[in-house]
C-alpha cells in the first residue's frame, strides 16, 4: 500500500454541481443510480476524469445518456468524458447485509446505515470521494422498512419511498441513509431568529425509555452554541439514529448524525453518571460539527484537526460551562497525559497534522482530537477572549461553504487580532510533547523563572525547533496570598528568563497553571512545598496536580527502591483535602486518584529506568492500602456523607457525591472485605451505584454472587453486559487477566463482530497494564489470536486495537520479544487489511 503525503496535493480536477442518487434497499443486491453533474475546475489543468469506487459491482454508466464503457479497476474508474460540463450516471450494485467492516451502507440488526467518513462514500457509489468537492445532494430511498432517512430535510414520500434535500453543499463523507423499523422520541427547538426545528431521535422500540437525557442533551448544545458561538442550525430537521454496530462514538453527517447506541441511549438503572457526561458531551461534539465540519470542511484528510481539534474543543467548553470547569480541566488533562503523551513518546507520534498517511482511518488519534483541541486552547490564551471571538467569526465569515485548512485557521486569527503566530504553526507540524525544565531564583527583591524547552525527536523528526508556548504563572506567599496573579507567559525560545520585582520575600511559584500547554514540567520540588500547594494553591488545577505530583514522586520512588512505606506528607494532604467539605466532592476525588499506570510507565521510561509493569501495580496496590489504613478513622463518616437521599440525578452534584462516595468504597472494601460494597450492591437503585460496588466487590475477590446476579438481571440489555464483561477484566489480578478474558471470549455474550462487544472485552485487557503486560506473553498471544480473527471482519477497528502494542520499546528485552513476536504473527495473517499492515509496521519500524 502507498504513502500519501500531504506535499502532493493538488485541486481537484472536476467539480460537482448536483447529485441525484436513488437508493433501492435489498439486503444483498441494493442498486444504487447516480445522476451527478460535472464540470472542470477552472483552477485546475485538464486531467482525465477519474472516480473513487471499491466493492462495486458496475450495471450501467453514461455520460449525458450515452452509454460508457469506463475501465473499472478495484479501486475507482477512469472514462473518456467531454472537456466539458456533462451529466454522469451509473447504476451498481452493493450487499449491505455482507458488510461487517461497518463502512459504507452496511446492516445493523436489521436497520440499514451508513458510515462514510472518511473514505467509506466510495463503497456505495462511484465519485470523486475527496472532502474539497462539495455538492449539493438529492437523494430518493426505495425500501419496505417504515422509516427511510437521508441528509437535510424531506421534501415528499409514500409507501416504500422517501425524499430528501439537503441545500448545504457537503463533501461525500457527510452522507447519510438509514432505513429500518424504528421509532421517534420527538421534540422541537426554536432557533434564535425564530425558525421551528423538529427534533428527532430514532431507536427501536425497546430503547425509547431511554432517549429523554439525550434529547435534552441536543437542545442544551443548539441552545449554547448560538448563545456563545452566534451559530445557529439550519435546517427544517435534525435526526439522531442509534445503532447497535459501530466502529466509533457516533457521526455527525448532515441533519443526520448516527450514533453508537452506548454514545446515546441513557437511563438511571442502565447508565453511570460517566456515561451520562459522556453522552452529553458527544451529542454536543457531533451537533458542534454542523458548524466546524459541516458549514466549514476540511480540504484534505491532513486537515482533519482543524474539524476535530476545534469541535473537542468546543465540546469540552460546553461541558465546562455546564457542570463546572475546574473538573473537567483536570480530566481533559488527564486524558493528555495518560493517553496523548504516550502516543507521542513512542513510535505512533504523529505531528497534530499529520504530512503521510497509508490509511486515513489510523489519524483519528488522541493526537489529532484531545492535543488537536489543546492547540485551539493555546491559540484562545494566547489572542485573548475578545481575540478567540473575532478570529471565530472571521474564520466563519471567511471560509463558510468551503473546505479549509490550517494555515486558513491560522490566518483568520492572525488577520483579526493582528499577532504573528507564524512560530505557532510548529504545533501543528511538530510531533512529541515538549519538556520545560524550571529554576528560579530570588535575591534582592527579584523573582527569575528559567524556562528551558526541548521536545525529542520523533518519527520522521529529528529535530524540534522551539515552539511558542503560553505558560499561565502565578506567585504566592506563605500564607498561599497570591503576590503575583495569573499571568500568561510566551515562551519562545530554547531557554528564557522571565523576571518578576518587587517582591518582599521569594514567592512560592505555581506553574502551568490550568494546564495551559500540553508539555511536561520537570522542576525538582521538595514534598513540602507540594504540600503547601495542595492546600492553598488558588488555581484548581494546579492545587489538583500539587496532590498528584505529591503521589507520583512517592510511588516512583517507591518503584525505584522496590516497595516501602508511603510518606507521611502525602497521607497528611490527602486527609486534609478529602475533610475539607469546601471542596467540590468530584475534586476530592480526583485528588484520591492515584497516577494511572500508563503515567508511572512513561516517566519511568523517560528517566531510563525500564518499567516492571508487575512491580508498578503492586506500589499502587501498597499505596492504596496505606491510604485505607491511614485514614480509616475518617473514610466511613466520608462515605456516609457522600451519600445521595434524592431521586437520582446525573447532574453535576449528585454525580460529584457519589463519585467521591464509591472512591472511598474502593478503599473501604481494603478493609472491611467488601462489606460496605456488598450492602450498596444490595440496595443500588441506579447502575452508578451498581456498577462501583460490583467493581469494588470484585477487586477484594469476593465478586462471584455479585456479578451473578448482575448478569441474571441485565442478560437481555446488550449495553449492560458490556459493562459487566468488561468490568471483570478491569477488576482482575494481574495473573488472573488472560485467563478471565480468555473465558469471557467464550460467554453466549460475546458476540465478537460488534465493535463494543470486542472493545469491552479485549480492549478491557488492553487496558489493563499489569494483566496485559504479563511476562509470559500471554496477554500479547491473547490479544493478537483476536486482532488476527478480526482483521478480515472489521480493519478499522483491529487497527485500532493494535495500538494496544504501542509501549513496545519501553519493556525489557523479554516483553519486547513477546510483543515483536505477537506483531510479526499478526503481520503475516493472510490478506491483512492495509489499516492493520500499516499500524504493525509503524509498531515495528
Ligand atoms: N467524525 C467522526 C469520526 C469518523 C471516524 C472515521 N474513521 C466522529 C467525530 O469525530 O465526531
Ligand atoms: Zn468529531
Amino acid at each position: 500500500a502507498s504513502t500519501i503525503h500531504l506535499a502532493d496535493y493538488t485541486v481537484p480536477g472536476w467539480l460537482v454541481d448536483g447529485v441525484h442518487l436513488t437508493v433501492r434497499l435489498a439486503p444483498h443486491a441494493t442498486r444504487v443510480l447516480s445522476r451527478i453533474a460535472f464540470r472542470p475546475n477552472p483552477d485546475s489543468p485538464p486531467v482525465p476524469f477519474t472516480l473513487h469506487g471499491e466493492d462495486l459491482r458496475l450495471i450501467h454508466a453514461a455520460i449525458d445518456g450515452q452509454p460508457v464503457t469506463p475501465v473499472v479497476t478495484p479501486t475507482g474508474l477512469t472514462c473518456d468524458t467531454p472537456r466539458s460540463a456533462f451529466v454522469w450516471e451509473a447504476e451498481v450494485e452493493i450487499a449491505p447485509a455482507a458488510n461487517t467492516a461497518l463502512e459504507g451502507l452496511y446492516m445493523s440488526n436489521g436497520i440499514y446505515c451508513t458510515q462514510c467518513e472518511a473514505e467509506g462514500f466510495r463503497k456505495i457509489t462511484y465519485y470523486p470521494d475527496r472532502p474539497d468537492v462539495m455538492a449539493v445532494f438529492t437523494v430518493r430511498i426505495e425500501g419496505d422498512t417504515p422509516v427511510l432517512l437521508s441528509n437535510g430535510d424531506p421534501v415528499a414520500q409514500g409507501p416504500g419511498w422517501a425524499e430528501w434535500h439537503d441545500p448545504w453543499p457537503k463533501p461525500a463523507y457527510l452522507f447519510a441513509l438509514v432505513a429500518g423499523d424504528l421509532v421517534a422520541h420527538s421534540d422541537s427547538f426554536t432557533t434564535l431568529d425564530g425558525r421551528c426545528v423538529a427534533l428527532n431521535l430514532w431507536v427501536r422500540a425497546a430503547d425509547l425509555d431511554k432517549c429523554e437525557f439525550g434529547m435534552g442533551a441536543l437542545k442544551r448544545a443548539m441552545a449554547w452554541d448560538e448563545r456563545v458561538y452566534g451559530l445557529a442550525y439550519d435546517l427544517s430537521v435534525f435526526n439522531i439514529v442509534a445503532v447497535d454496530d459501530f466502529n466509533m462514538g457516533a457521526m455527525e453527517n448532515k441533519g443526520l448524525n448516527i450514533f453508537n447506541a452506548s454514545a446515546v441511549l441513557a437511563s438511571p438503572e442502565t447508565s453511570t453518571d460517566a456515561d451520562f457526561r459522556r453522552i452529553e458531551a458527544i451529542i454536543a461534539h457531533e451537533y458542534f460539527h454542523n458548524w466546524t465540519g459541516n458549514r466549514i470542511t476540511c480540504r484534505d484528510w491532513f486537515q482533519l484537526c482543524l474539524k476535530e481539534g476545534l469541535t473537542v474543543f468546543r465540546d469540552q467548553q460546553f461541558t465546562g460551562d455546564l457542570h463546572g470547569h475546574a473538573v473537567k480541566r483536570i480530566e481533559d488533562a488527564l486524558v493528555m497525559r495518560n493517553r496523548q503523551f504516550q502516543e507521542d513518546a513512542g513510535p505512533l507520534a504523529h505531528p497534530v497534522r499529520p504530512d503521510r498517511f497509508v490509511e486515513i482511518n489510523n489519524f483519528y488519534t488522541v493526537t489529532v482530537y484531545e492535543k488537536g483541541a489543546e492547540l485551539v486552547g493555546m491559540l484562545k490564551r494566547l489572542v485573548g477572549d475578545d481575540g478567540w471571538r473575532a478570529g471565530m467569526d472571521l474564520y466563519v465569515a471567511r471560509h463558510d461553504g468551503h473546505a479549509a485548512t490550517i494555515e486558513d485557521w491560522l490566518a483568520a486569527f492572525q488577520d483579526a487580532t493582528g499577532r504573528d503566530l507564524t512560530q505557532f504553526m510548529r504545533w501543528y507540524e511538530q510531533a512529541g510533547t515538549p519538556r520545560l525544565t524550571v529554576t528560579d531564583d530570588y535575591a534582592d527583591g527579584i523573582y527569575r523563572l528559567h524556562i528551558a524547552q526541548t521536545t525529542r525527536a520523533t518519527p520522521d523528526q529529528p529535530d524540534k525547533p522551539p515552539l511558542h508556548i503560553p505558560v499561565a504563572i502565578g506567585l504566592l506567599d506563605d500564607t498561599g496570598a497570591e503576590v503575583v496573579p495569573t499571568t500568561l507567559l510566551e515562551v519562545t525560545e530554547a531557554q528564557q528568563t522571565f523576571t518578576f520585582d518587587g517582591l518582599s520575600a521569594r514567592p512560592v511559584p505555581s506553574i502551568l497553571r490550568d494546564f495551559s500547554a500540553p508539555v511536561i514540567v520537570n522542576r525538582t520540588v521538595d514534598a513540602a512545598e507540594r504540600a503547601f500547594l495542595l492546600a492553598h494553591d488558588t488555581d484548581p488545577f494546579n492545587r489538583w496536580d500539587a496532590g498528584r505530583n505529591l503521589a507520583r514522586d512517592m510511588a516512583l520512588r517507591l518503584i525505584r527502591t522496590g516497595g516501602g512505606a508511603p510518606d507521611p506528607g502525602y497521607l497528611a494532604g490527602l486527609r486534609a483535602t478529602l475533610t475539607d467539605d469546601t471542596l467540590d466532592p468530584a475534586f476530592r476525588a480526583l485528588v484520591l486518584t492515584l497516577p494511572a499506570d500508563n503515567d508511572l510507565t512513561i516517566a519511568l521510561a523517560l528517566d531510563g529506568t525500564v518499567p516492571d509493569p508487575d512491580l508498578i501495580h503492586r506500589v499502587r496496590e501498597d499505596i492504596r492500602g496505606a491510604i485505607a489504613c491511614d485514614l480509616t478513622d475518617i473514610l466511613p463518616d466520608l462515605y456516609a456523607a457522600q451519600q445521595v437521599t434524592a431521586p437520582y440525578a446525573p447532574d453535576a452534584s449528585q454525580a460529584g457525591r457519589r463519585r467521591l462516595g464509591n472512591a472511598v468504597l474502593m478503599l473501604l472494601s481494603l478493609t472491611d472485605d467488601g462489606a460496605a460494597a456488598q450492602a450498596q450492591f444490595d440496595a443500588a437503585t441506579n447502575m452508578t451505584q451498581s456498577l462501583a460496588a460490583l467493581g469494588a466487590l470484585l477487586s477484594v475477590g469476593r465478586g462471584a454472587a455479585a456479578a451473578q446476579a448482575f448478569h441474571d438481571r441485565w442478560q437481555h440489555d446488550r449495553l449492560v453486559m458490556n459493562k459487566w464483561l468488561a468490568i471483570q477484566i478491569a477488576m482482575a489480578p494481574p495473573e488472573q487477566a488472560v485467563a478471565i478474558t480468555d473465558a469471557l471470549t467464550r460467554h453466549p455474550a460475546f458476540d465478537w463482530g460488534n465493535p463494543n462487544r470486542f472493545r469491552s472485552v479485549l480492549g478491557t485487557l488492553a487496558a489493563h497494564p499489569a494483566g496485559f503486560h504479563r511476562a509470559d506473553g500471554s496477554g500479547y498471544a491473547l490479544l493478537a489470536d483476536w486482532l488476527i480473527r478480526l482483521d478480515p471482519v472489521n480493519p478499522q477497528t483491529t487497527a485500532r486495537m493494535v495500538s494496544a502494542f504501542d509501549g513496545l520499546g519501553r519493556f525489557d528485552a523479554g516483553r519486547q520479544v513477546a510483543m515483536r513476536t505477537a506483531l510479526a504473527r499478526i503481520r503475516q495473517a493472510p490478506a491483512l487489511s492495509r489499516d492493520t499492515t500499516e499500524m504493525v509496521n509503524r509498531l515495528l519500524r
